[in-house]
This record gives structure tokens, C-alpha cells and sequence, in this order.
């Protein structure tokens, strides 16, 4: 009989990639957003699959909800992947932050405990966690020192995955995920932000792209491998956590130099801190400038993973390395644009 998966959050990056990723194995997905209106659902529709979803509305902050869509359908796997997930907003917005990320994350495990300790449990955990690092790559066992609410509620949530298995055992896993990136990436984040920004300046629909720290370096993967990468994790016969990275890092700038250079783009960097811009050879005008406005109130400076934990016992591994990443990225930007 095919299984029966829900997954919160169905609306956002991974969400999509995971529900056409099941869809395939022939789950039946059940998918949760929080409003009614389908406007938000265009990952779904690019990735053909929107029809084939059963949406129901919930919202994390209400636990009936939750009970609700719980007692509704028999779940075999439950991915927790809906949370207010920017780094930025969550200095702006503590307090619904550790609400949905944080606290989303405990309605769903009590509801598992109440309803059906059977479900197996996907708890969206992330490489924020490791924050300000104290260890060289981050692996399961590295302390964690998170450096935002955001990652402040992510550690909350972590922690609770790992003590509802320990007190109740649940099969809740946590993925600690580092930074995936895709052509479904929200606009926001500063990838994705790059490449429609170089588009746009491309075509003349804008002069220029305000960013804010561009030493910050990340490890970034392909989203598409790494919903994979959450599935694997329960088939397993045992809730763990497991890091999923790709072992290499890249600065903004890295990020920056390798779009344009694809682009075709003749560019130079000019000045220092606050002046620092990225010039067109062309028509000598700045494309890239510095504005604080995106500086974090604290910023983590440098992650990289370590995934031997998940190649060992997951049999999963990263294929798409960073040009890859931003070749597909752009290829499909092009494609979408106007
Ligand atoms: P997105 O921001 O693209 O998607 C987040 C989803 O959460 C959206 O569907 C959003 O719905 C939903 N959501 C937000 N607030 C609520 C709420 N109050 N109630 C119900 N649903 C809500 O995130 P990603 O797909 O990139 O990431 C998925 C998960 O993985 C997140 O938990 C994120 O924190 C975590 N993560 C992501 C990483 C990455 O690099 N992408 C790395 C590590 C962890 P709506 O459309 O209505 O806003
Ligand atoms: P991050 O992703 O905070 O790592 O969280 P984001 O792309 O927002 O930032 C990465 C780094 O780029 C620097 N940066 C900018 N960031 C944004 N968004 N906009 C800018 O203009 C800009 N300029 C520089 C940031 O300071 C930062 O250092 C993502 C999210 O998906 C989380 O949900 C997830 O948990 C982590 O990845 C792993």
C-alpha cells in the first residue's frame, strides 16, 4: 500500500522538491500552507505537480489546526518543514520566529506523542545552529552556538527532536542541513537575489544590486539533491541526526565572481568596506553596491560541513558543485524571465 506523507511547508523551496520527489516513489502527499488563496503555489506549478497535491490549511501557531489535519489523515511520515525561515526578519521578528520555528516544531511533536506514536517524524533543522563555529567543519557533534533568533529557535526545535526520541521514542530525525540553493529559492536570500539582480541589470530592468556582507562565506548545495538526502533519513531503521553539506566554501564575492563570469559579464571590484562596488567595464558604472541596511546585527561568518555521517550511513553524497549550482540557477532564471 502507498504510504502517506505531510509535508508543512509545501509551499516554499524544499517543500516543492520533496512533495514531486514522493509523488515519484507514489506517496500519497498531503501538503500544509496557511492561507486558502493558491497564489503562493508557483513552485508547485513549475514543477507540474500542484494537482497532485491534498492541500489543507495550517498554521503552526494553532495546535488545533495541527490535531486536526493529524486526526484527519493516517501519516507514515510527517516532514517539518514550514518555519519563517529568513535570518534577517527573525532580528526584525523574534517573537513569531521562536513561534513558527521554534515552537512549530514542539505542537507537531506533541501531537505525534498524543495521536500516533508511529509517525515518523522529519524535523528541518539547520546549519545556523553552528553559528559563530566552534569547530573547523561542522559535523553532528560540534557545539552548537547559533547567532540569531532564527537559529536560536532551529536549536530549540533541535533539541526537542532528540528528546522526544530519547523520552517518548519517537522516530524523530533531525537533517541539519546547510544552505541549498535552486531556481526555487525564495527572492530574498542572497543567492537567488544575485542572479535575478544580474539578470535584471542584463536587460537594462535595473542600474543596480544592493547587498550587505560579502565576506560571509557559505556551504552551498543543490535543493533538489538534498530532499533526497530527508527521505533517506527515514528509511532508516533508527531516528539520528545527520549533517548534509558539501564539504566546500564559497564568499558572497566567490558567488558574485563565478555568476558574472557565466553571464559574460567584463566587471571589476573597486574600493574598500562600506565603498566597495563591483563595476562595469562597460559603462563604468557601479552594479553592485554596499548598503548596511543588509548587514545582520550578528552575522555568521564562515560554515562548511563535514557529510561523512550521511555518505557512511545514508548512502547520500552532493553531485552538484557551486558552478553547477549557479549554472542551473541561472539557466533556469532566463528561461522564467517576464
Ligand atoms: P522557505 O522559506 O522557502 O519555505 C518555508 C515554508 O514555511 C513556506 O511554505 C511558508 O509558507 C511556510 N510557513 C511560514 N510560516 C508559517 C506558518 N506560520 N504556518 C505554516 N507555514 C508557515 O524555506 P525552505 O524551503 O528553503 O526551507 C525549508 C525548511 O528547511 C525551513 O524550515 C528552513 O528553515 C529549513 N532550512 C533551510 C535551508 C536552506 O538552505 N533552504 C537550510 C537549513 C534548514 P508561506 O508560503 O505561506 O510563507
Ligand atoms: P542564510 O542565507 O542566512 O545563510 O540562511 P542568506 O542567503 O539570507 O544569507 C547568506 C549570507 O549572505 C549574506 N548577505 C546577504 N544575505 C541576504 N539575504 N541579502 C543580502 O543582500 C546579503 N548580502 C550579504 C548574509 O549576511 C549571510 O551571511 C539560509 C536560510 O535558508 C535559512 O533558513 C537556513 O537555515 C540557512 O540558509 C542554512
Amino acid at each position: 500500500m502507498s504510504k502517506t506523507a505531510l509535508i508543512t511547508g509545501i509551499s516554499g523551496q524544499d517543500g516543492a522538491y520533496l512533495a514531486k520527489f514522493l509523488l515519484n516513489k507514489k506517496y500519497k502527499v498531503v501538503g500544509t500552507d496557511r492561507r486558502s488563496a493558491r497564489s503562493v503555489n508557483w513552485r508547485l506549478r513549475r514543477l507540474g505537480i500542484e494537482n497532485k497535491i491534498i492541500f489543507e490549511e495550517m498554521e503552526l501557531g494553532e495546535i488545533y489546526e495541527i490535531q486536526r489535519v493529524f486526526k484527519k489523515y493516517k501519516f507514515n511520515e510527517v516532514y517539518n518543514l514550514a518555519a519563517q525561515s529568513f535570518v534577517g526578519t527573525s532580528f526584525n521578528s523574534p517573537i513569531n520566529t521562536s513561534n513558527i520555528t521554534g515552537l512549530g516544531c514542539l505542537r507537531i511533536l506533541e501531537t505525534i506523542r498524543n495521536q500516533n506514536k508511529k509517525i515518523k517524524f522529519y524535523q528541518a533543522s539547520s546549519s545556523e545552529m553552528f553559528g559563530d563555529v566552534l569547530e573547523k567543519k561542522q559535523k553532528e557533534t560540534t557545539p552548537l552556538n547559533p547567532q540569531s533568533p532564527y537559529a536560536i529557535s532551529k536549536v530549540f526545535s533541535h533539541y526537542l527532536t532528540k528528546n522526544y526520541r530519547k523520552s517518548y521514542g519517537l522516530f524523530a530525525t533531525s537533517g541539519i542541513l546547510f544552505n541549498h540553493e535552486s531556481p526555487l529559492r525564495g527572492e530574498e536570500f542572497v543567492t537567488r537575489k544575485i542572479i535575478i539582480g544580474l539578470i535584471k541589470i542584463i536587460n537594462k530592468d535595473t542600474n543596480f544590486i544592493e547587498l550587505g556582507n560579502l565576506y560571509a562565506k557559505r556551504d552551498w548545495g543543490y535543493a533538489k539533491e538534498y530532499v533526497e538526502a530527508m527521505w533517506k533519513m527515514l528509511q532508516k531503521n533508527k531516528p539520528d541526526d545527520y549533517v548534509i553539506a558539501t564539504g566546500k566554501t564559497f564568499s558572497i564575492k566567490d558567488f558574485i565572481n563565478i555568476a558574472t563570469k557565466y553571464l559574460n559579464m567584463d566587471v571589476k571590484w573597486v574600493g574598500k568596506g562600506l565603498n566597495e562596488k563591483l563595476i562595469n567595464n562597460k559603462t563604468k558604472k557601479a552594479i553592485i553596491k554596499i548598503n548596511p541596511k543588509f548587514f545582520r546585527p550578528a552575522e555568521v561568518n564562515i560554515l562548511i560541513g563535514n557529510p561523512q555521517k550521511a555518505i557512511r550511513e545514508l548512502g547520500w553524497e552532493p553531485k552538484t558543485n557551486i558552478n553547477q549550482l549557479i549554472k542551473i540557477m541561472i539557466d533556469e532564471e532566463i528561461k522564467y524571465y517576464k
